[in-house]
């Protein structure tokens, strides 16, 4: 696939052939039950984790140019556990294959009290910062309403907005409002995601391996397509 094709259907092929998005019963961090998940957990290599942050610089970049993210960000920052590897890939590919220079920084899942001590590693975050988040998958929002206060209590920053590899779609609360809509209008900063789950799901339908034969099966896709249905916000 060359880089002429539109961002989401790269990403997609990336998610599948990285086995990053699978396709069965599992039980979300919610208890709902969903026939897909995506597992950034599976970019464990050099290779992945470069295309990876390549992935993010791109969509970065792309919204610095549209004018929804602006171009002097101080930090890129990646909630632990899995945000980390994120910060830091973006990061490099950002200043490497952008020349956009940023630092990285993340929070530490327990207290340290000795050594350098504090919540934080990397960039030190100080008053009047601008802050990018990174994150993996938003489903309820829930990763992202618990770290949004623990970064505004270390410095008044300014959080330019989230990017995020997989936006679910799906529904917060009553109505036809997505969870990344309701985080984007509660937090006041732009949520943007390299592929939707529905973007996903098109460009799936009609992948094929090596052999010609489709990446996902027809029942496997309906399955997909109805839980989307049922739960996933018309946007
Ligand atoms: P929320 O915090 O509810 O938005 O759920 C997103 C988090 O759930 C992610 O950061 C993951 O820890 C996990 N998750 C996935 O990694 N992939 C999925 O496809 C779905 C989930 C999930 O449990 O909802």
């Amino acid at each position: 696939m060359t880089n002429q094709e539109p961002l989401d259907e790269r990403f997609t092929s990336f998610l599948l052939h990285a086995q990053a998005l699978r396709f069965g019963d599992f039980t979300l961090k919610s208890g709902r039950r969903s026939p897909y998940f995506i597992n950034a957990g599976a970019f464990d290599d050099g290779i992945t984790i470069s295309t990876l942050g390549a992935f993010y610089a791109e969509k970065i970049v792309d919204a610095i140019r549209a004018g929804i993210l602006p171009r002097d960000i101080d930090t890129v920052f990646g909630p632990a556990y899995k945000g980390i590897p994120i910060a830091v890939s973006t990061t490099i590919a950002l200043t490497s294959l952008h020349s956009v220079g940023v630092g990285y920084t993340f929070d530490r899942k327990e207290v340290k009290d000795h050594g350098d001590g504090g919540i934080l590693v990397g960039t030190p975050l100080k008053d009047g910062m601008k802050v990018l988040l990174v994150d993996d998958v938003m489903t309820a929002g829930t990763a992202v309403r618990e770290v949004v206060p623990k970064i505004r209590a270390c410095a008044d920053v300014e959080i330019v907005g989230l990017v995020l590899a997989v936006d679910r779609m799906e529904r917060s609360g009553e109505g036809d409002v997505s969870a990344v809509d309701a985080i984007a209008h509660e937090f006041g900063f732009p949520v943007l995601a390299i592929a939707t789950m529905r973007e996903i799901l098109a460009a799936a339908a009609h992948m094929t391996d090596a052999r010609g034969d489709t990446l996902i099966d027809h029942d496997t896709h309906e399955r997909a397509a109805r839980y989307l249905d049922e739960y996933g916000a018309s946007r």
